[in-house]
């Protein structure tokens, strides 16, 4: 099998992996690190060839190759997403070591504390310090793809990926700043009279009552009763709505989520066993112990709500978790500020404060401070949060996904529902996707999300997207337009946006008619697009892969980053810089290049391997069909008279055996729905 698994002492359950692996002696490690007990950590250490590139590491900053930063595993909600961010949102252990003469892949299945240095402070050397008590895994390759087959055993021990239902491929909008009923309806009536297309409808914490995960507040009431007909014909427009739920549950006698987790100790504890309060969105709050059989049920449970009114999409958010204070800390900081003699209040005085309300936020101790009961499919155990950090999130999923299953068989119902997620581990991507976070309208992080999706893919996140258009900051017109043309091609295509900065919704845009044709361009790429994700979730393959993956023996491949196929039959070369009328693409093969302006109008052109400078104007997408490629796309006569553009019941996706070919294809029409093919012989 080429898989190697160690043990380095006695570590948390996690399921990361699901296959059953036996140990190899510590000793058969030599051939690939070498390993140094210090203290409580175990430090991995290796010498880098100098051609040697490092893969992987998922949710991370920086390139698809590692090589040259330092990383660390611990999940962290913090928006500001600058160069020399060591961990976002999400852990992800799995790396892939490659030069000429040997390729492999490392997991490390812990949800503590991983500290990379993957080059950074000595060129050629690596050095990973990692809290005792984990397993790790080592896999090899004999393949001449050797990154895409480790990458295919790897997700083979980890689990099918999650799959999403086909309208979560949709056109999806978004913005934390929707607060009434009125204002999902303005979207909505917005879109139509746009002539848009809107099949995700997402709602964020402000149209909950006071921050309550599985409310609405009252706008979204009639006569005291929930107004069942809006939920219904936002439905019957196509329409899914998606309710934002968060992690910290707000301290209040009466709301029943609070109620049944304090009765049924189903919550995170102080070290004497009571519930440990924070401060997030809805004030003080406890944080759902995830890891405990009652917090899985009654959390998941919760979701009945949404579920009994016919929602079927969801996103989980602030599972890191955030935490904006711990309130014991909070309250010494009160008693602090109290004492302070403000008559003679000087520079330190002040430099303390602000220093303590800086780090009331995540604060290291609080973390410290909680306590899990790790009961779920585990011997009864209770564990310091410190310890289980990283998968917070991930059993948050679960629980959910757990619930959706059970929902399913006590209602006779089969559906799929979508669940994203914004923290992440390695084994949550059996039970959702993620996104990306907390974005911003910089031209870097599109270039960022392009060079992500990879590494996402590597971890079995298929399921995937960046918010469209940046989150933080005011976005640009050209900016969104140049997100979009990416966006498109992900599986998430989520356009969001911060609610203090200036709105981007598609509607309220004035290149409307650029961005209409955007959207349907995203339609008709739909049927290869969810074909390519279904063959990756089956066959363990990348929806973006790195175009050195798939072109061993072409040196120049290498250093591209910019650049990756798309499925089986694509490659991607979008513009990323701003006042960039094109750019320079370079095709490992001969191709055609395929300029989209909109569903019904594109052109053709054959182009040989190499260098080319590409011209792509804002209101288009240009993508290259490679040899033996063949990619469906959907002829429909694009005038979108009323809000469904596509009707998504009249495609079938279908299992044809589930092996990797380029020319199989997962879809079928039913008869009223025209496809055409674009095919390179
Ligand atoms: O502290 O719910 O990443 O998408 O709009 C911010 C409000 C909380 C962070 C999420 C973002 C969402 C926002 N949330």
């Amino acid at each position: 099998m080429g898989i190697k698994k160690f043990f380095f002492g006695k570590g948390i359950k996690t399921n990361s992996v699901i296959k059953d692996i036996n140990y190899s002696d510590i000793s058969e490690i030599n051939k690939y690190l070498d390993f140094e007990e210090k203290d409580s950590l175990i430090i991995l250490k290796k010498t880098l060839a100098k051609d040697e590139r490092i893969y992987g590491l998922g949710e991370n900053v920086k390139g698809i190759n590692k090589r040259g930063s330092s990383f660390k595993s611990f999940n962290l909600d913090d928006p500001v997403i600058t160069e020399d961010r060591r961990n976002l949102y999400a852990s992800h252990n799995f790396l892939i070591f490659s030069n000429k003469l040997s390729v492999f892949a490392l997991f490390i299945d812990t949800p503590k504390v991983v500290d990379y240095d993957l080059g950074f402070t000595h060129l050629d050397r690596v050095e990973i310090k990692i809290e005792n008590g984990f397993d790790l895994y080592i896999i090899e390759s004999n393949d001449i793809m050797p990154e895409l087959e480790v990458t295919r055993k790897f997700r083979e021990i980890i689990g099918e990926s999650y799959i999403a239902p086909l309208f979560a491929f949709g056109v999806a909008q978004s913005r934390w700043g929707y607060k009434t009923k009125e204002d999902l309806l303005d979207v909505i009536n917005g879109f139509n009279d746009k002539d848009l297309p809107l099949d995700m409808l997402f709602f964020d914490i402000d149209c909950l009552d006071e921050f309550k995960d599985f409310t609405f507040n009252d706008t979204f009431y009639k006569d005291g009763e929930i107004d069942l007909s809006f939920f219904k014909e936002t439905r019957e427009k196509g329409i899914h709505l998606v309710p934002i739920v968060d992690a910290g549950v707000k301290v209040k006698d009466g709301y029943f989520l609070y109620d049944e987790l304090i009765k049924n100790g189903g919550a995170v504890k102080d070290k004497d066993g009571k519930e440990f309060i924070v401060g997030v969105w809805p004030g003080d709050s406890i944080l759902p112990d995830f890891l405990s059989k009652e917090g899985h049920d009654i959390f998941g449970a919760g979701y009945k709500k949404y579920l009994d009114l016919g929602l079927d999409a969801f996103w989980n958010d602030m599972n890191e978790p955030a935490l904006f204070y711990g309130k014991d800390n909070l309250l010494s900081f009160g008693k602090f500020l109290k004492n302070i003699d403000y008559d003679h209040f000087d520079h330190h005085d002040f430099e303390h404060v602000r220093d303590k309300v800086y780090e009331m936020k995540n604060y290291l101790n609080d973390y410290k401070s909680m306590w899990h009961k790790y009961n779920l499919d585990n011997d009864d155990r209770f564990v310091n949060h410190y310890d289980v950090h990283n998968m917070y999130g991930y059993m948050m999923a679960r629980s959910a996904s757990d619930y959706f299953e059970k929902y399913n068989k006590d209602n006779n119902l089969n559906k799929k529902y979508l669940l994203f997620s914004r923290s992440s581990m390695i084994g949550s991507h059996r039970y959702a996707g993620i996104w990306t976070g907390d974005n911003a309208a910089y031209w870097d992080h599109l270039l960022l999300n392009i060079k992500m999706m990879p590494s996402l893919n590597m971890c079995g996140y298929l399921y995937s997207g960046a918010d469209i258009g940046g989150f933080g900051h005011n976005s640009s017109p050209d900016l969104l337009l140049r997100w979009m043309a990416f966006g498109i091609f992900t599986p998430l295509f989520r356009n969001h946006t911060c609610n203090w900065v200036r709105p981007k919704d598609y509607h309220l845009m004035d290149e409307i008619d650029d961005i209409r044709n955007l959207l349907s361009i995203r339609y008709l790429i739909l049927p290869y697009l969810y074909s390519e994700y279904i063959k990756g979730v089956y066959n363990n393959t990348l929806l973006f892969t790195p175009l050195s993956f798939l072109y061993p023996d072409d040196e120049r491949t290498v250093e591209i980053e910019d650049e990756l196929i798309f499925g089986s039959s694509i490659l991607l070369a979008p513009v990323y810089k701003q006042n960039a009328n094109g750019r320079m693409v370079y095709l490992p093969e001969d191709a055609i290049e395929v300029r989209v302006k909109s569903a019904n109008d594109y052109s053709l052109k054959k182009l040989s391997k190499g260098d080319h400078y590409i011209k792509v104007c804002l209101n288009e997408v240009v993508f290259f069909v490679l040899q033996g490629g063949i990619v469906p796309i959907l002829d429909i006569d694009y005038k979108v008279k009323n809000i469904k553009a596509l009707d998504f019941n009249k495609i079938k996706f279908i299992n044809n055996g589930y092996k990797y070919n380029k020319y199989e294809l997962f879809y079928e029409y039913d008869n009223t729905v025209k496809s055409k093919i674009i095919s390179v012989k």
